[in-house]
């Protein structure tokens, strides 16, 4: 092959020629010319930061008696792309702040019903074989609001934020407990987290063994202090609250501890007066995020709608969408990858006439389980439930575009 350098050159100049002359008369068409940098730009630095333009956040309500060290901050989901939330918008819920562990003092001992008790640094745990895998996290109050009205004005991130998704890297509870000898009585683990709080709940053996993990990597760097670092205890597909941050005890026991956490809180108060308890699987569930509430359509036409779905038992089969509050669903194409327990994007490439509609999405896992809506939750639970609602958002749109909470519409 002969590179020609004249022919090469001119056919450079005539390409170039046309362009300018489109580019002329583009810019007699605007006010400015584009403002593109003449200078040098910014150096290489040690760790990175969004562009100065972005300014999405996480969201809290400043206006609450509840102090800020318990309170929760949510992911703008509205306002993420793909499965992956960015660990610094990754929602937050602490009952007792973000405590600064140096990784250096940090240990994980677990003692009870084993042949050995075990005391390990964290340094121990990244020696032995590491696994990482893709899951979504929810606290089980997500949503809770709308068991009881919400408000019609509310948007994804405040109704729905706290759902986040990470890549998590640790090592498998079962591989430690295997070290220590775990005693053939064993039913339960108590995992104790080391915030002031003391915050601990109990885990059946059973789903320690299976896929529990005590994680030290969050999304290819070391865990965020606001997500525990530098341990914690991730059960794919488990209520977030059982997901113990700042991990420092895991204790082998035959019988569950009825710890604050799985007692007053975390139950489910069912319509005859008992309580449901130990409810641990986060439900099938999916959400639109845009466009969404709080959103203005700027006219009819054609539009992406986006959102994600999730279940904690196991992988998303199928979403599907209506425009019309639920007479005809259509199905809305899912993006790779649909990995279990995790975040899974979907899309779907709708035309809006400009007339009133009513926009909701349901998903069906592996397991043949359907979102319901959330009047059929309430029907079993009574209106003294507010944990795991996972029933459908539907979102009313106007005739002038606004988009508004549509599950009362
Ligand atoms: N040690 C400890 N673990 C904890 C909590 C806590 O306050 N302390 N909050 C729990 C609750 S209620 C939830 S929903 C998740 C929130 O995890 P995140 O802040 O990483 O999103 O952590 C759980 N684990
Ligand atoms: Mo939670």
């Amino acid at each position: 092959m002969q590179n020609h350098p004249s022919r090469s050159r001119r056919w450079f100049l005539g390409l170039g020629a046309a362009w300018s002359a489109t580019l002329v008369a583009c810019r007699s068409n605007t006010a400015a010319p584009a403002a593109e940098p003449r200078a040098l730009g910014a150096a290489v630095s040690p760790y990175g930061s969004r562009s100065k333009y972005e300014k999405t956040a996480r969201f809290f309500n400043q206006n609450t008696k509840v102090p800020l060290e318990e309170a929760a901050s949510r992911t703008p989901l509205h306002d993420t792309y793909g499965i992956i939330t960015p660990s610094s918008l990754h929602f937050e819920r602490h009952h007792s702040g973000v405590p600064e562990i140096d990784p250096s003092l940090h240990t994980l001992t677990i003692h009870g019903l084993v042949d050995r008790p075990l005391v390990f640094s964290v340094d121990e745990l990244k020696r032995l074989p590491s696994i990482s895998r893709i899951h979504f996290l929810e606290c089980s109050g997500n949503s809770g609001g709308e068991w009881r009205g919400g408000s019609t004005e509310s948007d994804v991130q405040r109704i729905h934020g706290l759902t986040s998704c990470s890549e998590w890297t640790g090592v498998p509870v079962a591989t430690l407990l295997k070290e220590c000898g775990v005693h053939a009585e064993a039913t339960w683990v108590l995992a104790e987290g080391a915030d002031a709080s003391k915050h601990d709940r109990s885990i059946p053996i059973k789903k320690i063994m299976d896929d529990a993990l005590v994680v030290y990597g969050q999304n290819g760097e070391p865990l965020r202090p606001e997500q525990g670092y530098p341990l914690r205890l991730l059960l794919p597909g488990w209520e977030g609250n059982a997901n113990v941050k700042w991990l420092r005890r895991l204790k082998v026991m035959n019988q569950a501890a009825m710890s604050r956490e799985e007692t007053s809180k975390y139950t489910d108060l069912m319509p005859d007066g008992t309580a449901r308890q130990f409810t641990f699987d986060m439900e099938p569930k999916s959400l639109i995020t845009k466009p969404s509430g709080g959103d203005t359509l700027a006219g009819a036409g054609p539009y992406e709608v986006t959102g994600i779905a999730w279940t904690g038992r196991g992988t998303i089969a199928s979403v599907e969408i209506t425009f019309d509050g639920g007479a005809t669903w259509t199905k809305a194409r899912l993006e790779t990858p649909v990995l279990p327990r995790a975040h899974t994007r979907f899309n779907y490439s709708w035309k809006w006439d400009g007339k009133p509609a009513l926009m909701a999405s349901r998903c069906t896992d592996d397991t043949g389980y359907t979102q319901p809506p959330l009047g059929d939750l309430i029907t079993v639970r009574g209106m003294n439930s507010q944990y795991h609602n996972n029933g459908i958002q539907a979102w009313q749109i106007a005739p002038d575009g606004k988009i508004t909470n549509g599950n009362r519409a």
